[in-house]
Parts: C-alpha cells; structure tokens; sequence
C-alpha cells in the first residue's frame, strides 16, 4: 500500500520530525487546496484520457493565445519580433535642429531596469558619463497598471516627471501623437521641443555616442575605421543572440524552439571562439558591439536558462565568453546599472504566460556569477573604449 492508503487496522504511532509536521500541518484536516476531484468522480462517465485531453485543450489553446498577444507568433509557432521603432528625422547624433545650446538634462531617456534594449543604452550613458546632459527615467513593468504595453512610472499614482504622464503609453500620445505602435522601451525625448528622438535602442546608442558634452573624455562606442566589423557584429549579437534568446522562449511549438535553441547556441560557440584571441568582440577595445552583447549575457543563467529554456548547454561551457563578461563588469559604472534579482522579479514575475505562478527562483545572485555588485578592481572607460580625438565637424550642431 502506497503513501496515504486507508488499509484498515491501527497504525503504529510513530514521533515525527518537523519537516513531516510541517508537510502535514500544511495538508491536514482538509485545509489544503486538492482540486474538485474532477478525475475521480467524472472518470466513472467519461474516460480520463478524454478528460485530461479536453483540459490539456483547453488550457493550451488560452496559453498559445496569451503568448501571441505578448510576442507576435508564426504560422510554425515562432516568435516573431516587431519591427523597429522610429527616429526622427531631423535628430542626428550631436544634436537637434533649432537647439539654442546645451542645456541641462536636455534630453530624457526612459528606460526599465529588465529589458535587455534599454541595459545597453543606459550601459553608453554610463560609459559615456552623460549624466549632466541626458537624464534617465526608470520606468516599472507592470500590465496591470499600464494602460497598453507594460511599463508605468513609479509607485502608483507618481506620473512621470518630464510632462505628467501615468504611463508610457500616455507619454507616446502626448510626444509622438498618432503612433500606432507598440509603446516599447527604451524611449529617447528631446525635453525643450517636448518631442522623440528615438525609441530604439540602436539609434539611441549611436545618438548617444555622438552627443556633445559627455563628461568622459572622448569615449567612442562606434570608432571610426570599425564601421564594417561593428555593423556586422552588431547584426549578428541582435538576430542571433539578443533576439535568439525570445526565439527560445516565445517559441509555441517544439519544431520552433528546438530551431531556435540550435541557433541560439552556435552563435554562442561562435562568439566563444571569437573571443578565443581577443579582450573584447572587435579587439583590444571595448565597443558597441560589446555593449549590445553585456546585458543577454549578464541575465542568461538567472533568466534565459531556466525561464527561457536556453539550456543545450551551461554557460560554464564558455570560459571566454566568462572572461569577457567579468572584464566590462569590471569597467567603471557597468555594475550600477543592472539589479539582478529585480530583473529576475520582473521577468519571473510579469511574464505571466511563461510562468503563471510568478514563483521566483532565489538564485543564481551575482556573486555566484562571479559578478559582484561593487568589483573590487574597476578599469577606466577610456582605458578600455576606443578613443577619438575631437574632429573638426564632427560634433557640430545642425542648422
Ligand atoms: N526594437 C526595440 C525593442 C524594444 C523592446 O522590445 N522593448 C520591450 C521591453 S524588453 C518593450 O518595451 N515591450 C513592451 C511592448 O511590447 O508592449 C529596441 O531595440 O529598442
């Protein structure tokens, strides 16, 4: 007779444990929750396959449609990323026509502390020490307080503080009125004009890396001369990296995962051998490139492996890959701008379809990561990017 038989005759009385007291106490007298018994009692009607089947069915069928809601889907169960967003056209890097000077915190960048997009443009706000000139929103991700999209500023009932909105959609009407897309972070305004710059992460990046006034002496994310390798670099870590990760999660079928997951890691391999001879992805200096790669590295274990199911192999598999993380978490302001177990409460918690149960796993922390939270030994910014000496034009406003 198996646990919880009801054999008859007494049983012997046995002292238990506490780890048995709790595990009783917590399913005693009934005070549990055991379901409606649905198997028992309609399995003398109907067969349990049926019912089982039908209940597999059914909560498939809302699943698949929650998911597609949240990450748009082929017709072979494939995540399919939305285009990208806007810039508009008369911003350049290094300014804004109709600009009168540097002002103050002149431009507004909202971002969320989760998402892999805004990780690396606040990575070259930081790098670039773009405090004075740019200021930096945090947004939190919560549907249920958003109005459309996910993201919402601060506690309840804190609007944003540029221009009074209660979440970025609001913020997106108001800036960019008749957008009809997604209202995606990470979101560049220019505060004076009231208007977007950009709401993508690439043409942020450069737009940052070319901004006037960064207090860091001329740290260049996108050094002249690298413009094919970056481009290329950059490609290949977005389509196959920071998006193949989603691929693997967002994925509804088994053909369309395990696609994505071989995907996923022979760019991994690829990039680990890459890293064979160099300090970073271009070379001896620390780019764009690096910066586009840093944040699906730094939330691979905690989130992509087990949530995503990005697991063909363990990211111990990788030593290079692991050097070179350790290498720009030690340059001066990376490790400020990432929380991990925030990020873990955010992914864990408000991708409901992947996880209904919002149950959030305690580690791994960023120590085991071999990341702690304040590197002991940080190098300089401009002793690991590509410098540029001021050019004539090159940081000119336009007229
Ligand atoms: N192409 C955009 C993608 C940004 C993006 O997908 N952001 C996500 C957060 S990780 C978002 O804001 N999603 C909200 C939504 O889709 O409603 C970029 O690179 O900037």
């Amino acid at each position: 007779m198996g646990a919880g038989g009801r054999a008859g005759g007494r049983a012997p009385r046995l002292r238990r444990g506490p780890a048995e007291a709790r595990h009783r106490g917590a399913r005693g007298a009934g005070a549990g929750r055991r379901g409606v018994g649905l198997l028992e009692w309609a399995g003398g009607v109907v067969p349990q396959g049926a019912v089982v089947g039908a209940a597999k069915a059914g909560w498939r069928g809302a699943w698949a449609a929650m998911v597609a809601e949240l990450a748009p889907q082929d017709a072979a169960g494939g995540y399919q990323r939305p285009a990208a967003g806007f810039l508009a056209a008369d911003f350049r890097p290094g300014g804004v026509r109709g600009a009168t000077g540097a002002l103050p915190e002149e431009y507004v960048l909202y971002v969320g502390n989760a998402c892999p997009w805004c990780h690396r443009v606040r990575l070259a706000h930081a790098l670039r020490g773009l405090g004075a000139r740019v200021r930096i929103v945090e947004m939190a991700d919560d549907a249920e307080r958003a109005s459309r999209g996910g993201w919402v500023f601060g506690a309840p009932g804190e609007p944003d503080p540029l221009l009074g909105a209660a979440d970025l959609r609001e913020l997106y009407d108001t800036v960019q009125p008749g957008y009809v897309g997604r209202c995606t972070a990470p979101l560049l305004l220019h505060s004076p004009s009231r208007r977007a710059v950009s709401n993508d992460s690439l043409d942020i990046l450069r737009f940052l890396n070319g901004l006037d006034g960064a207090s860091r002496p001329r740290v260049d994310l996108f050094p002249a001369g690298s413009e094919a390798g970056l481009e290329e670099s950059i490609d290949f870590v977005y389509n196959r990296i920071n998006n193949g990760v989603y691929r693997c999660g967002f994925a509804t079928s088994q053909g369309a995962y395990d696609g994505a997951l071989e995907e996923l890691f022979a760019a991994l391999d690829a990039t680990e051998e890459r890293l064979a001879g160099r300090r970073f992805l271009l070379g001896p200096h620390l780019t764009a490139a690096d910066l586009c790669l840093l944040p699906t590295a730094l939330r691979f274990e905690a989130v992509y492996a087990v949530l995503f199911r990005c697991c063909a192999r363990p990211l111990g598999a990788y030593p290079n890959l692991l050097r070179w993380r350790r290498e720009c978490w030690g340059v001066e302001g990376v490790a400020s701008t990432f929380d991990l177990p925030a990020a873990m409460r955010s992914y864990y918690g408000q991708l409901f379809p992947l996880n209904p149960s919002g149950i959030v796993p305690p580690r791994p922390t960023l120590e085991e990561l071999g990341l702690p939270p304040e590197p002991p030994e940080l190098s300089r910014p401009e002793d690991v990017a590509a410098l540029r000496e001021l050019g004539g034009g090159e940081a000119e406003r336009l007229e």
